[in-house]
C-alpha cells in the first residue's frame, strides 16, 4: 500500500507523504518547453501522452510520493459543450451559459470528450512506480458554478446579483452537476487513479447563510458517492476559516486540505476523524531557505503523530524556484 493511501485510509501516522498542489506545470521548465510548442491548452489537456509525460515530470525530479494527473477543472464545462478559452495572462474564458445546451448534454457524449484524461491516466499509472499514489481531481461543483455562470468578478469578489438572479438555473445545474462530477470520478478511478481530490477553490467566497447549500451539501453528496464505492477522497474547500470544523463533521471526507489562513494548531484540536493535507503558505518557497525550513518544521511539529500529508495551503505559484522544492522537500524528509 502507498504511504498516502496509508495514511488516508488508516490513518497510519508513522509515514508523512509529500506532494504539491500545481506540481504539474507552470514553474518548471520542462514543462513550459511543451507549453511553448501547445498554445492550446485544452489540447494539451486532451494529448494523453504529452499530458502523461508533464504529471511524471516533477514524480522524476523530486522523487514525490503522489502524482497529480495534468488537467484542469475546466475539462468538465467543457466536455458539457461550454466553450473555454485560456487566454495567456486573463486566466480561463468560458462562453455564456446556456441551459438549453447543457441540459440537453448525456454521459454518452460526456465520457466520449473526456476519453483522453481516462488514457492519460490508465498511461501515467503503468509507468508510476508501485510505492507512489496517482491522484485524479474535479473541481466542486460551486466552484465550477462560478466560472460556468461567470459570478467572479476580475478583482475576484462573488457577484451576489447574479446568483440572486440566476438561482433557479444555478439550483437545476448543480443537481445535473453532481451526476456528471461522480461519473467523471468514477470512470478516472476506474481507468487507474488511487485517490480524487476534490478543488472546492472558490468556497470562501460564500456568505455564511449560503455555505450549507453550496459548498457543504454538494462536497457531501460527492464525498458519500466516492465512500460508497471506496475511493480515497480529499477535499479543499479553501478559505473558509472556523467552518472547516463544520464542513468536517457534515462532509467527512478521509482528508481536508487546509488553507495557510487557518491556524494549523486549531486545525488539529477541532477536526477529528480526518487525515489533515498542506496548510503551508506557497509564497514562502519566496523566500530565504531558513524561512522556508521554519515554516515547514511548524507544520510538521504540529501535525507528529498525527496522520498528515505534507502539501501547501495552495499551488505552486508560478515564479517558484524549482530548486526551493527541492529544498524543502529534502528538509522535510531529513527532520522527519
Ligand atoms: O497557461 C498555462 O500554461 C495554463 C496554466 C494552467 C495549468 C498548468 C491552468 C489554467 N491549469 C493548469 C493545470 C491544473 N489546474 C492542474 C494540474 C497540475 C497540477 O496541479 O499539478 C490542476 C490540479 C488544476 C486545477 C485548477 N484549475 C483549479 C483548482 C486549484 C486551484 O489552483 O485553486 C482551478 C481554480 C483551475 C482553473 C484554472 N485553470 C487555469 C487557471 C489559470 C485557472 C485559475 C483561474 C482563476 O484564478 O480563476
Amino acid at each position: 500500500m502507498s504511504k498516502l493511501i496509508k495514511v488516508l485510509m488508516n490513518k497510519d501516522s508513522s509515514c508523512l507523504p509529500i506532494w504539491f498542489m500545481r506540481q504539474a506545470g507552470r514553474y518548471l521548465p520542462e514543462f513550459r518547453k511543451i507549453r511553448s510548442n501547445n498554445k492550446n491548452f485544452i489540447k494539451l489537456c486532451l494529448n494523453a501522452k504529452l499530458s502523461s509525460t508533464i504529471t511524471l515530470q516533477p514524480i522524476d525530479k523530486f522523487d514525490l510520493d503522489a502524482a497529480i494527473i495534468f488537467s484542469d477543472i475546466l475539462m468538465v464545462p467543457y466536455a458539457l459543450n461550454q466553450e473555454v478559452n485560456f487566454e495567456k495572462d486573463k486566466g480561463p474564458i468560458l462562453s455564456n451559459f446556456k441551459i438549453d445546451d447543457f441540459l440537453s448534454c448525456d454521459a454518452r457524449s460526456f465520457k466520449f470528450k473526456l476519453q483522453p484524461v481516462y488514457d492519460l491516466i490508465s498511461i501515467t499509472k503503468k509507468k508510476l512506480k508501485k510505492d507512489k499514489s496517482l491522484i485524479c481531481f474535479i473541481g466542486a461543483p460551486w466552484t465550477l458554478i462560478i466560472y460556468m455562470f461567470g459570478l467572479k468578478s476580475k478583482d475576484n469578489k462573488l457577484n451576489l446579483d447574479l446568483l440572486e438572479r440566476k438561482k433557479k438555473e444555478i439550483k437545476l445545474t448543480l443537481d445535473k452537476l453532481n451526476d456528471y462530477l461522480c461519473l467523471h470520478i468514477d470512470s478516472q478511478m476506474k481507468s487507474g487513479a488511487d485517490a480524487v481530490q476534490i478543488f472546492d477553490s472558490w468556497a470562501g467566497m460564500l456568505p455564511e447563510e449560503k455555505i450549507n447549500d453550496f459548498c457543504f451539501e454538494p462536497n457531501a453528496k460527492i464525498v458519500n458517492f466516492c465512500k460508497k464505492n471506496n475511493y480515497p477522497v480529499i477535499c479543499f474547500p479553501k478559505g473558509i476559516n472556523n467552518n472547516y470544523k463544520k464542513f468536517n463533521e457534515i462532509v467527512k471526507p478521509n482528508g481536508i486540505g487546509i488553507d495557510f489562513n487557518v491556524d494549523p494548531e486549531w486545525i488539529r484540536f477541532n477536526l477529528k476523524d480526518v487525515c489533515i493535507q498542506g496548510g503551508m503558505n506557497p509564497r514562502t518557497l519566496l523566500l530565504d531557505d531558513d524561512s522556508i525550513y521554519r515554516e515547514a518544521e511548524k507544520y510538521i511539529k504540529t501535525f507528529k503523530d498525527y496522520p498528515y500529508i505534507f502539501n501547501l495551503g495552495h499551488g505552486l505559484l508560478p515564479e517558484t524556484n524549482p530548486d526551493k522544492v527541492k529544498k524543502l522537500i529534502n528538509f522535510i524528509r531529513e527532520n522527519n
